[in-house]
């Protein structure tokens, strides 16, 4: 490792670690099915070999897509580009019957095991972490509204810088996770700051190509979240707040209008807050 890897957050950082993350949970993964397999590659080469034809690729172009496919591994930035460019359709076609609370991609910075909590919590974070103050709460229900108890909450986001714990330099490691445990009543009061708008990184191969195509790398500031209770389908989502940036832009292609919050200011006086429920499809 040089130097500067130590310096700051960069591509190759962030995506050795979510490259890791990811190949912990996929030893885990089911088999897939051989007629599927086949398929499946076959129509996706297939479609390929017209995207080849329809531009009549060159070999110059042919050879920097072969060398920039071999720097994405390099770099670990494949969990990157397949959840920002591809995940969104997946998720689409995967939840497409569903009635209760919209999905939308997980994307690459999920992490099980978020320290837990009962009905209402604080965010683990720095002192004076920056971001305005922001309360998110609401109930967990069935499709008929009843409160769903021991269903857990699990919220994850960026800083207000726009980096992620655990795929970042010097950020404490649960630093904007938590898991919320509903009681009997459904309930989920989270306490945390509003995250910044998230510019993917602009230093390895999936900024080689934004830079290459004249794209932009940004997302509008989010929250994600993943709802799991038993008996119930597990929802994996993310909200995002009205009048944010890139909320018609996002490279992710993951904004849906149900998602867009409208906060109001707290209560308390500090920040604002917001109250979003999540009825859940059964399983
Ligand atoms: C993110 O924070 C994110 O949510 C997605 C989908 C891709 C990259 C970074
Ligand atoms: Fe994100």
């Amino acid at each position: 490792m040089t130097a500067t890897a130590d310096l700051g957050p960069t591509a190759a950082g962030s995506g050795r670690l979510a490259t890791e993350r990811f190949t912990e949970k996929a030893r885990a993964g089911a088999a897939v099915d051989q007629e599927r397999v086949s398929a499946i590659a076959t129509d996706a080469l297939s479609a390929l070999h017209e995207v080849i034809r329809k531009h009549k690729l060159t070999y110059a172009e042919y050879d920097a897509l072969k060398a920039w496919l071999i720097r994405v591994g390099e770099d670990g930035e494949w969990p990157l580009f397949l959840d920002v460019w591809v995940e969104h359709v997946v998720e689409e076609v995967v939840n497409a019957d569903r009635k209760g609370a919209v999905g939308t991609i997980e994307g690459p910075y999920y992490i099980p095991g978020s320290p837990q909590f009962t009905s209402e919590a604080t965010l683990p974070m720095r002192e004076n972490e920056a971001g305005t103050p922001f309360l998110f709460q609401g109930t967990v229900t069935d499709l008929d509204g009843n409160p769903v108890q021991d269903a857990r909450v699990e919220l994850w986001h960026a800083d207000d810088d726009g980096y992620y714990s655990q795929f970042a330099p010097g950020i404490p490691e649960w630093n904007l996770r938590g898991t919320i445990v509903t009681g009997a009543d459904g309930r989920f009061a989270f306490h945390t700051i509003k995250p910044a708008p998230y510019q993917i990184p602009t230093d390895g191969s999936c900024g080689a190509l934004i830079a290459a195509a004249g794209w932009h790398a940004w997302r509008p500031a989010h929250l994600h979240f993943k709802v799991t209770a038993a008996g119930k389908q597990p929802v994996t989502s993310q909200l995002y707040f009205e009048g944010g940036t890139h909320l018609e832009d996002d490279v992710a292609q993951a904004v849906k209008p149900e998602l867009v919050l409208h906060p109001t200011p707290a209560a308390s006086g500090n920040g604002e807050e917001v109250t979003y429920d999540f009825p859940l499809d059964p399983a």
